[in-house]
């Protein structure tokens, strides 16, 4: 196995990336031994040199005494110091929860293991939660209720030999590009793919059946779907008796789910509902996978629960080719919310409520057990608003960009005024990191060594880039918290000298856990190995299928759920008559903080996605600015982005743009669905054109962030 390469810094396919050749021809190589990319990469991958003379990024603290003045660099120890003394005095004030911190799926699994315990022994807080609560925390739900695990039940494998391929809310040729060559092998091979989707991505344009559902529907779809197995006898009756629970009452609810009822909500025709149902049921293998289209509504753990409603009715689990896959986004999104930094959790997806959980971890820490605080009062989509009521002083952020990810734009900004306190952790110098007391410049690519954990379970090595281009050695993340513990009084919690004795400690942590990883070793991952969770001591080689032989219950049976979907939150009226739904493009990342300042990803983002009638209607051409209002006169002007790859009644905005563009200034910050996440999916909107008249008031900034010092030289 090679031993220079490192995960690409951008999604959860995680591909291993290279750096090769000397100064004067630098070039990024993709792993050929990577099972999912086999050395390609995409223009993300490919442009990631591009992160380490970012144009943002910062090499020295940056500091400042009061909100008015600017931030200025200051030496490391200075930061550390004012640092641990500013929160030293947010909490002799207001009392140690009045400290939260916000953490992130974009930090290797030692960060995230070590961002919670600094929060409960350095802070002693208990208010710690991440920004993966906005991501994959209603697929974690309806997992963990429904099968035991917070893990896709397959790989990227089984897709390849799978027959049928449903996807819902997922556009994997956007933003899991090298996904899709396992999508492709397995449509080679003769398999039908479902897509699921208002809008006709490019992963539509490749399926055999597109459907266009109005936006936030779907739960109503797939309980449609189970109507249809069921009615048409195309139930597993001996996978359901031999391995689940529940499924009495499932039945009786989905008598009323007729396709012909669901159709009028769904917009998909019965009997487009009834084929797939079909399709899927008769299958020999089939697998459904699902992205944060469905899952980013208030009922999207519902909208889940019911798609492995339809896998477990069919029996379509625990055989090559089959399961459910949530497509995890983030770089670490899986082992990030495995490792201690949500509110409700300890180590190993552990409960911070259980006595025998609490036990465990107190011991691998070696501390009371009294000393671990209980769960937070809010999750990390109620920190804003908790700042708002003054109920948190002070907010550390590691390794996210909330005033543009986080919902209610607005609301997010005054909160970060509000703070007495606010401190940054990140590479990059972030909207939220300009809006910061302190800016402690951590991590990163090519900074960390350590390991992540893929989308499909894998724990993989994270290594530092040795580069000719290498500009600064930087600390790594780890460094910087063992920093602060030690100015905060708790260093010997902290004693490490290298992320490898971390790493022991957290294995040990996660040991005989649901997300066990106590079976590897350092020195397995950093010679390439990349086994799946779990991986107890008696099976090294890790678990690429889940549920083989039973669930991971307390019985080893599934659980049904009927937990019934509702509509989206806002629907269409005369004033809004548009719904308006956000989500990802192909070249950039997330808020943009790092691909808004890359050549070659920097593509204009101010743009909205709107169909060519609608256009028409509106008289509105191509590249046309148009202004999208909401029902609180909440107003943007973007430009009009005209295309038949998207339902009339619907306009899409990615979540890329500039803080004065950001399309969370349309998103309310509640309500909150059953697992913490708020509506970012979906809301509605009013559209006109732009007069000349409000034309004279707009400014059109193109110039702003485009870095020509640069070029990559792809293999
Ligand atoms: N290029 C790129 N890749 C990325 C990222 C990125 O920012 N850029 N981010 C990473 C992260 S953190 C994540 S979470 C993943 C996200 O990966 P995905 O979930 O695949 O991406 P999104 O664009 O957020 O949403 C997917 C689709 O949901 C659709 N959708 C909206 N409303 C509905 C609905 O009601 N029903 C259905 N069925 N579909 C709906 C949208 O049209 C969109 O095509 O991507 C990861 N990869
Ligand atoms: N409207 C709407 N809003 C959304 C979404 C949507 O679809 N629609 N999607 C939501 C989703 S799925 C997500 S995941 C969030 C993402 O939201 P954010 O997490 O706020 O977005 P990113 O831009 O990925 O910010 C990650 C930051 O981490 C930094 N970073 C990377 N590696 C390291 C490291 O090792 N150490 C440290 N300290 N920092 C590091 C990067 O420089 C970057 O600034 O947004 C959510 N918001
Ligand atoms: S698919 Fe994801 S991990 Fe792979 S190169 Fe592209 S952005 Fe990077
Ligand atoms: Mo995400």
């Amino acid at each position: 196995m090679p031993s220079d390469f490192t995960p690409c810094p951008f999604c959860a396919l995680q591909c291993g990336v290279a750096i090769k050749g000397d100064s004067s021809a630098v070039r990024i190589v993709g792993n050929p031994n990577d099972p999912i990319n086999e050395g390609h990469l995409c223009q993300k991958g490919l442009a990631s040199l591009d992160i380490l003379h970012h144009r943002q990024r910062q090499f020295h603290p940056l500091a400042r005494e009061g909100r008015s003045e600017p931030l200025t660099p200051v030496l490391w120890s200075t930061a550390f110091d004012m640092t641990a003394a500013r929160i030293r005095d947010v909490q002799r004030k207001w009392g140690a929860d009045s400290m939260a911190i916000y953490g992130s799926g974009a930090l290797t699994n030692e960060t995230a293991y070590l961002l919670g315990k600094f929060a409960r022994l350095a802070l002693g807080t208990r208010e710690i939660d991440y920004n993966g609560r906005f991501c994959m925390s209603s697929a974690a739900k309806a997992y963990v209720t429904m099968f035991g695990l917070d893990r896709p039940t397959a790989t990227f494998e089984d897709v390849r030999q799978a027959e049928t391929l449903l996807f819902v809310g997922s556009n994997l040729s956007e933003a899991h590009p090298m996904a899709m060559r396992a999508v492709k092998q397995a449509k080679r091979r003769g398999a039908t793919i479902i897509v699921v989707d208002p809008r006709r991505t490019p992963l539509a344009k490749a399926a055999q059946y597109h459907l266009p559902i109005r936006p936030g529907t779907d739960g109503f779809l797939a309980w449609a779907l189970l109507h249809t197995i069921i009615e048409g006898n195309l139930t597993n009756e001996a996978f359901i008796a031999a391995k689940t629970q529940g499924f009495d009452d499932v039945r009786f609810q989905a008598r009323h789910y007729t396709p012909a009822v669901v159709s009028l909500l769904t917009d998909i025709a019965p009997d487009i509902i009834e084929s797939v149902a079909r399709i899927f049921a008769r299958s020999p293998r089939a697998m459904v996978l699902h992205g944060r289209g469905i899952e980013q509504y208030r009922y999207g753990v519902e909208s889940v629960s019911a798609f492995l409603n339809v896998v477990l009715a069919t029996g379509q689990i625990g055989r090559p080719g089959t399961g459910a896959i949530m497509l995890t986004g983030q770089a670490n999104g899986q082992g990030g919310r495995e490792l201690g930094q949500k509110t409700d959790q300890l180590p190993g997806s552990r409960s911070i409520t259980s006595a025998t959980d609490r036990e465990h971890i107190a011991r691998v820490w070696g501390i009371e057990t009294a000393r671990i605080p209980g769960p937070g009062r809010f999750t990390a989509g109620e920190f804003f608003s908790a700042i708002n009521r003054g109920q948190i002083k002070g907010l550390m952020v590691v390794g996210a960009n909330p005033l543009l990810s986080a919902p209610d734009t607005p609301a997010v900004q005054s909160a970060l005024e509000n703070l007495e306190f606010l401190a940054v952790l990140d590479p990059i110098l972030t909207e939220t990191a300009e809006a910061a007391d302190i800016v402690l410049p951590t991590g990163g690519f090519g900074i960390n060594q350590g390991t992540v954990t893929t989308v499909e379970a894998r724990i993989v090595a994270v290594r530092p880039l040795s580069s000719p281009d290498r500009t600064s050695p930087g600390y790594q993340d780890w460094q910087v918290l063992k920093e602060l513990a030690n100015r905060l009084g708790a260093d010997r919690y902290f004693p490490y000298r290298s992320s490898r004795e971390i790493f022991e400690e957290m294995i040990l942590a996660t040991k005989n856990s649901a997300s066990d990883y106590s079976g590897t070793s350092w020195s397995a991952l950093m010679a390439g190995a990349m086994p799946h969770w779990p991986v107890p001591e008696n099976r090294r080689e890790g678990t690429p299928r889940l549920y083989e032989n039973g669930f991971a219950t307390p019985d080893g049976k599934a659980r049904f759920s009927i937990l019934l979907p509702g509509p989206a939150t806002e629907l269409p009226t005369p004033g809004c008559p548009f719904h308006l739904i956000t989500g990802r493009t192909a070249t950039h990342y997330n808020s943009g903080a790092q691909t808004r300042h890359i050549p070659g990803l920097n593509r204009p983002a101010d743009v909205v996605f709107i169909h060519h009638h609608t256009a028409g209607q509106l008289g509105i051409r191509d590249g046309e600015p148009l202004t999208i209002t909401n029902a609180t006169d909440r107003r943007l002007t973007l430009k009009a982005r005209v295309t038949r790859d998207i339902r009339p009644d619907t306009v899409f905005v990615s979540m890329h743009n500039a803080l004065d563009s950001a399309v969370n200034h349309f998103i309310p910050a509640s309500p909150l669905g059953l697992s913490g996440m708020p509506e970012f999916k979906h809301t509605v909107v009013a559209l006109s054109p732009v007069t000349p008249n409000d034309a004279a008031h707009e400014e059109t900034d193109n110039s702003r962030t485009v870095d020509t010092r640069r070029s990559i030289i792809a293999p």
